[in-house]
Order: C-alpha cells, then sequence, then structure tokens
C-alpha cells in the first residue's frame, strides 16, 4: 500500500511538471526570445528606436498596438527650397536584439507600408561569420489590417545573438507625409520539432521520476 501511495505521489509530481515543462515551450515559443514582438505593451519596451517611431492602438496585424513611422513634414509651398543635391533625404530605423531559440526554423514580421523604402535584415550581433538575411526577400502573404507579413528562414541563427533591424528610408523627404508600421515578429519552430517536444517531454519527465 506504501508503495502504491508513493507511486501515485511520484505520477502526481510527474503530471505537474509535464505540465510546466508545457507551459515553458508554450511561453516560449510565443516570444520566440523577442521581448514585446506584437507591441502589446503599448510602449516600445525591448525596442530601440528613433524618436520618430510611435505606438497606435487602431488595429495592428496582431491585437491593438503596433509600431508606427511618419516621413518628415515636406516643405512648405513657396518656403525656401531644398537644391537637390543638398537634400539628403531621410531615414529611421528600429531595432531588437535578442536570442534566437534553438529550435527557431523561421521568422515573420508584418508591414504595412506607404511608399517609403523598408529593409529588414537580421545579423549575428557583433560579428560577421553570416550574411545578413533581408527578410523582405523572404515568403509574402497577407495579414489582418492591410499588412503583408514576410517570412524567412533563420535556423542558421539558432541559439546566436542576433540583431533585427527595421530601416525606412526615402532618397528625397517625400511630398506628402508617408506611414510605415509594423507588428508580430514571430519566431516559429520547425513543426516537427514543436511535436516532438510537447509529446516527448512528459512521458520523458514521468519516466524519470519513476526511476527515482
Ligand atoms: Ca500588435
Amino acid at each position: 500500500m506504501a508503495m502504491r501511495i508513493h507511486s501515485l505521489k511520484l505520477w502526481a509530481a510527474a503530471v505537474v511538471a509535464a505540465g510546466c515543462v508545457v507551459l515553458v515551450l508554450a511561453a516560449e515559443r510565443a516570444e520566440g526570445g523577442i521581448i514585446n514582438p506584437s507591441f502589446e505593451t503599448g510602449d516600445l519596451t525591448g525596442w530601440t528606436a528613433l524618436a520618430s517611431w510611435t505606438i497606435l492602438a487602431d488595429g495592428g496585424s496582431d491585437g491593438l498596438h503596433y509600431a508606427s513611422v511618419l516621413s518628415p513634414e515636406p516643405e512648405p509651398p513657396g518656403g525656401p527650397s531644398i537644391p537637390p543635391e543638398e537634400n539628403q533625404g531621410w531615414a529611421t530605423a528600429i531595432e531588437q536584439v535578442f536570442t534566437m531559440p534553438g529550435w527557431a526554423e523561421t521568422l515573420s514580421i508584418d508591414i504595412r507600408n506607404e511608399g517609403l523604402t523598408v529593409t529588414v535584415h537580421l545579423s549575428q550581433d557583433g560579428a560577421v561569420p553570416f550574411i545578413p538575411i533581408n527578410i523582405l526577400d523572404g515568403a509574402a502573404s497577407q495579414a489582418p489590417n492591410g499588412f503583408t507579413r514576410y517570412t524567412a528562414a533563420v535556423s542558421q541563427y539558432a541559439g546566436l545573438d542576433v540583431r533585427l533591424t527595421v530601416n525606412v528610408s526615402a532618397d528625397d523627404v517625400p511630398p506628402a507625409r508617408l506611414r510605415t508600421s509594423v507588428d508580430n515578429v514571430l519566431v516559429v519552430p520547425e513543426p516537427a520539432t514543436l511535436m516532438l517536444l510537447m509529446v516527448w517531454m512528459p512521458f520523458a519527465v514521468a519516466r524519470r521520476l519513476r526511476g527515482l
């Protein structure tokens, strides 16, 4: 009888431990190592951005909030005009350094752009052994609220510290104010890897505890 109660206790502990493993994996999957990946804190927590970036809350591609930037005011009509050779254009950026999870397969980012020049680069932080990935060269699909979702393979960066940078620029200050918006940065594991972890880990923990 004592053995049976002991066994039941072990099983209860195994179930709790397995639950914790699944929760940790689910949380890690949700964030993908990125802080505030969908800007749902309502501010730029986790991101480094120039002052021109703001958070809007009228509906992103994921949730309400997204990061957005507006090109500068054009010169007023009749105002002093800048000679073309002196017009250096305009550029800004938002970025985050994070550790790419070991299970990372793809990274996607949602962009809504009104005609500015946008590039999204992923590179290893502080090192140059890899050619940076231009995320916008990856597969594109439609996302909610007029955003486009760009997805690129990132498994070569798994486990490394990386820098994700969204650059927005214009060769000349546009004659009308144009907006670029960013939302929902998502790191996704290979489906087979995720299934294996979700199914195998609870059994492994249970077996380990039973063997104690
Ligand atoms: Ca969002």
